[in-house]
């Protein structure tokens, strides 16, 4: 292992520690730069991405009975972590503008890009919802909107974006949202389902290749950063899913056996033919997995909504 000091950034030591590893891994956050967002945008809008769907509908049908649950004495801010493009959010958002119901709208990212161009689509859309951005990390932001906070927060997390968690650090972030909590408030999120295990599949291996193309972003963002040579078409997006633990995994499988050379890291990759990086986890859940996640949390479930397929559920969680 090289000594922790040479590295520059956390990309530098993850992608070095992952790829030094056996098996080698990489961290799907990394996926997340500016094509990254762009080629997750074009997945939400895929067919095969039924989530999206899901999501919306559940927003759909129940938007007055979701409104009301948000509502507290004094009004509410609706506190968003990872709000995207907030199309599903601005279903809300507009019945509650509609209703002239007494809330902020907080979307919280750690990119001040994403927030600039919500915050201005929301203007030109929904002028009358008063939006407050919130840049930095989930944690730190959260600790800072509860140092304040006076009135009920309602903390959205949509997306089954806890699926990208392993349990145990999906149990950490409940842990530290509960954290943030006062007893009025409550925690909004969407898991998704355990399905047709070829449902699943599909979604994550659509055949227009924006899925593979998203996960070799992690492989594209080596190159352009860490000043790489991996050849994107020497490696293969495969997806696998286990119906018995609900989870999704997504893997770059190398066809041949080659040598990768990232420079900025010094460091000389070797792969043996059908040699696998796991890239990602999108787990899938029931019911009781997500009363165990919330029992290990501190946290209760007192309600939930889903679509008609059954397929997605978001749950209301309190302290
Ligand atoms: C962001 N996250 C919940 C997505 C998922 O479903 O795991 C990321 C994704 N990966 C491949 N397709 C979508």
């Amino acid at each position: 292992m090289k000594p922790i000091t040479i590295f520059k950034s956390a990309f530098e030591e993850d992608t070095y520690k992952g790829l030094n590893s056996y098996p080698k891994y990489l961290l799907s956050k990394y996926i997340y730069d500016e094509k990254g967002d762009k080629l997750f945008q074009k997945i939400m809008d895929m067919s095969e991405y039924y989530l999206t769907e899901c999501e919306t509908e559940i927003f759909k049908e129940n938007t007055s009975a979701i409104a009301d649950s948000f509502n507290g004495p004094e009004g509410f801010d609706l506190i968003e972590l990872g709000a995207g493009d907030g199309k599903k959010t601005k279903i809300l958002l507009r019945h509650l503008a509609s209703k002239k119901y007494d809330f902020t709208y907080q979307p919280v990212d750690i990119s001040q890009n994403v927030l600039d161009e919500l915050k201005a689509s929301l203007l030109k859309e929904l002028p009358e919802v008063e939006v407050k951005t919130q840049q930095g990390t989930y944690f730190k932001t959260l600790e800072r909107l509860s140092d304040y906070n006076a009135r009920k927060k309602v903390i959205l997390v949509l997306g089954s974006n806890i699926g990208n968690l392993l349990h145990k650090d999906a149990i950490d972030f409940l842990k530290n949202i509960k954290s943030s909590m006062n007893t009025e408030d409550m925690l909004f999120m969407g898991f998704d389902q355990k399905k047709s295990p070829q449902k699943i599949l599909d979604a994550y291996n659509d055949p227009a290749g924006i899925t593979e193309a998203f996960n070799k972003n992690l492989l594209n963002r080596i190159n352009q950063e860490l000043d790489a040579d991996f050849d994107l078409d020497s490696f293969l997006h495969w997806e696998t899913y286990d119906p018995e633990t609900g989870t999704a995994k997504s893997f770059l499988v190398s066809k041949i056996q080659q040598e990768v050379n990232i420079k900025k890291l010094d460091f000389t990759v070797h792969f043996k033919a059908w040699e696998t990086i796991h890239t990602e986890i999108s787990q899938k859940y029931d019911d009781e997995v997500v009363e165990w996640l919330a029992d290990e949390s501190g946290l209760r479930i007192e309600d939930s909504f889903t679509d008609s397929k059954q397929f997605y559920k978001n749950y209301v969680f309190r302290k």
